[in-house]
């Protein structure tokens, strides 16, 4: 499978730098109502009646969700104070109210996602994680440019059953500011933990956050999770092929809310700050009703924001969006049907589904998005003075998927090997292939880089990013600032089934 019959995001409208400019987006509709699903009605079918035997391989969903539409709503937040965030996460297995019922999931303190957690650059995280379910489990804070060792954003922690343990993340005085999250990193045990539901998102803010039109919009938080739907424990079992393919759930939802509605109302501006908590389903989203104005991506917001008419959002990307709300009607975000490739028939795609529903009232009024947003800027790429290969691969396997492996330079994940050393001071450029045949997100834990280039075009994003695609058979570039922070952490695969298969490995740098 190549990436030519691939629908990629960052199809820019913008051919000039004039682009979205000082465009008033005053009346415009997009696509009428009547196009949209219904997605103020509750889908007849019940909340919590569908449960996964273990072992049987759940149908994506392409159709209604199984539970009822909700009322949007944002998960607790938890500010930092002084310079300080506070902070206990108790992992802990709960029923969670879903659709008209309950279903099963692993939470942190009994909500799924956990709270958010608002801190700022030079805040010191204090999180206490206490594990209260019957596997091992850690922290790790994604997308953050801070040290990877000790109690810091250390993967190699393991926090067994009935122990706890504190957690002491100190950001930098320059850390940019933006749109992370957390989420657990325990070998083997990372994809069962985040599908059940144990993630949350991470804001810090900076100056960048006090332009004055982003001061006047109505923020979002917006964790995308696509969990299995049951009364047990049952629901994150999963089939050899599920592990192959990345386990998908049942149901999409936002903030553990299937198809949930925002009201509000015309003339002002909405900013969406999306993360893609799913262990495998990658999103293709699309804006009907509104234009999609992308500001910020994994590193933090760019100095313009860029119409675009789709985005792609893979296991563990954020974006933010920037909404007009201009008229009277429904703005749907919609994701659509994306083939990710797979072992199985099938395994790795998602259909069509609405993912979020905006039902603005008022008169027509104007919702002007600005060209600039102040304080906010991506840094040049810099100079490189090295370059590194790495390769993506699947093998094995065959028919039924017995003994399938995952590889990144031909091996799979060993704590206690050293993959790449790296050296501070250097910039080099990467350069990842995929010679398999399913897509794969790759991430690197501690900084953010620049793409700047691809076999897919689309995927050279204008955004930092820490997070990018790997198409099935293509491969990406990105520039990769080493500053700050020696140690030993972590480069995976994002579809997480994949991570806890071996698609890890260790990069330990010093000065
Ligand atoms: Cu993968």
């Amino acid at each position: 499978m190549t990436g030519v019959d691939r629908r990629r995001f960052l199809k820019l409208y913008l051919g000039a730098a004039a682009g979205v400019g000082a465009v008033s987006l005053a009346g415009c509709s997009g696509s009428s109502p009547a196009e949209t699903t219904a997605t103020t009605s509750p889908s007849g079918a019940a909340g919590v009646t569908t449960t996964n035997a273990p072992g049987v391989t759940s149908s994506p969903n392409a159709t209604a969700p199984l539970g009822d539409t909700g009322t949007f709503r944002s998960p607790d937040v938890i500010s930092s104070v002084d310079g300080v965030l506070e902070a206990t996460l108790t992992a802990v297995a709960a029923m969670v109210p879903f659709g008209d019922g309950e279903r099963w999931a692993y939470t942190y303190g009994g909500s799924t996602p956990g709270p958010t957690l608002r801190a700022r650059p030079g805040d010191l995280l204090r999180i206490r994680v206490v594990n209260q379910i019957d596997n091992p489990t850690n922290l790790h804070t994604h997308g953050l440019h801070v040290s990877p060792e000790g109690n810091s954003d250390n993967v190699f922690v393991s926090i067994d059953p009935g122990s706890e343990f504190l957690y002491e993340i100190q950001l930098p005085d320059d850390h940019r500011g933006g749109t992370y999250w957390y989420h657990p990193h325990r070998h083997g045990f990372v994809a069962g933990q985040v599908s059940g539901g144990m993630a949350g998102m991470i804001i810090v803010e900076d100056e960048s956050d006090n332009d004055p039109v982003l001061a006047a919009a109505t923020e979002r938080v917006m964790v995308l999770s696509d969990p299995r739907i049951g009364s047990d424990s049952s629901v994150i079992s999963v089939s050899r092929m599920d592990r192959m393919g990345g386990r998908q759930g049942d149901v999409v939802t936002v903030n553990g809310i299937a198809q949930p509605m925002i009201e509000a109302t015309t003339g002002t501006l909405e900013r969406w700050r999306l993360v893609n908590a799913s262990p495998s389903r990658y999103y293709s989203l699309v804006m009907d009703g509104a234009p999609l104005v992308l500001i910020g991506t994994d590193g933090g917001l760019m100095g313009s924001p860029v119409a675009i008419d789709s985005l792609l959002m893979a296991p563990g990307e954020r974006a933010e969006l920037l909404v007009p709300v201009t008229s009277a009607g429904l703005v749907t975000l919609r994701s659509r049907h994306y083939d990710r490739g797979g072992p199985g028939m099938g395994a790795g795609s998602s259909g069509d589904i609405d993912i979020v529903s905006l039902n603005a009232s008022g008169p027509d009024s104007e919702a002007v998005v600005p060209p600039t947003l102040a304080g906010a800027a991506i840094p040049p790429v810099p100079r490189t003075n090295g370059t590194r290969a790495l390769e993506l691969s699947m093998g094995g396997g065959g028919m039924g998927g017995g003994g399938m492996s995952f590889k990144i330079d031909g091996r799979t994940f060993d704590p206690d090997r050293i993959d790449n050393r790296l050296t501070l001071g250097d910039t080099e450029e990467w350069t990842v292939t995929n010679v398999s045949e399913m897509d794969h997100p790759f991430h690197i834990h501690i900084w953010q880089f620049h793409v700047v280039d691809a076999s897919d075009k689309s995927l050279i994003s204008p955004g930092l990013k820490d997070t990018v695609n790997v198409p099935a058979g293509g491969w990406v570039k990105f520039v990769l600032d080493i500053v700050n922070y020696p140690g030993k952490a972590v480069y995976h695969c994002h579809i997480l089934d994949h991570e806890d298969q071996g698609m890890m490995g260790v990069f330990e740098t010093t000065a």
